[in-house]
């Protein structure tokens, strides 16, 4: 078994980089400057026709989309404990949040962060202040679980939402809704920022200045 990541610094990449680390499997990660477009280099558009990270090559194939790579290492690494057992209620709700995720916050956050570049720069405003709407909606879905006492999204066991989730709240610092602006998800951010495996994520990509 072999990986290759294809990751840029605090890109959709960074959970499956964070996965990687928390499944303590050897890989090797490849860096692709997005601010200088190596994303749109001809080889790497071999790899990953979107142009976009993360790709993960596995065994020599590519795969690309952040979540599919998360589901697969999940498959590849069963009794990782990061996501709940098969056919267990847990795991229905697991997908369910998973998605959620991807199809709700995930594109919202494309549109905020990308709203001048893939769109009319005279609409941007506008468009963020829908993708901002989106993100607040699923600040509040998130609130709720928390408020439940839960430590973690999914309950008592940390995993690949929780990953997810925080990657994703790390993308709204400069939002008008950051997630550290809330006092239930900033201590939920705390806490699993404190974590070895986050703290080395951070050390191996070079981040710094978040959540602090
Ligand atoms: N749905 C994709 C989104 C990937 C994505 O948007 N990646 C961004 C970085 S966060 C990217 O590669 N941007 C460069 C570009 O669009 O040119 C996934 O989850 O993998």
């Amino acid at each position: 078994m072999s990986y290759t990541l294809f990751y840029a610094p605090g890109a959709a990449s960074m959970a499956v980089h964070w996965m990687l680390i928390e499944l303590d499997v050897p890989f090797e990660a490849v860096l692709v400057d997005i601010d200088s477009n190596q994303q749109r280099n001809q080889d790497y558009l071999r790899l990953n026709p979107t142009g976009r990270v993360p790709t993960l090559v596995v065994d020599d194939t590519p795969y690309g989309e952040s979540v599919a790579l998360m589901m697969l290492l999940a498959e590849r690494h069963p009794g990782s404990g990061l996501l709940p057992e098969p056919e267990t209620a847990q795991r229905a709700e697991w997908l369910q949040l998973t998605l959620y995720i991807a199809n709700t916050l995930m594109p919202a956050m494309r549109d905020w962060l990308y709203a001048a570049k893939d769109g009319d720069p005279k609409g941007a405003a506008a468009v963020k202040a829908l993708a901002e709407k989106r993100i607040s909606s699923v600040w509040d879905d998130f609130e709720a679980r928390l408020l439940r006492g839960q430590t973690y999204l999914m309950g008592p066991t940390f995993g690949t939402v929780d990953m997810f989730a925080i990657m994703l709240m790390r993308w709204s610092r400069h939002m008008g809704c950051a997630a550290t602006a809330r006092p239930v998800l900033r201590s939920y951010i705390n806490r699993i920022c404190a974590l070895p495996s986050y703290i080395e994520v951070n050390v191996r990509e070079g981040l710094s200045g978040w959540p602090s």
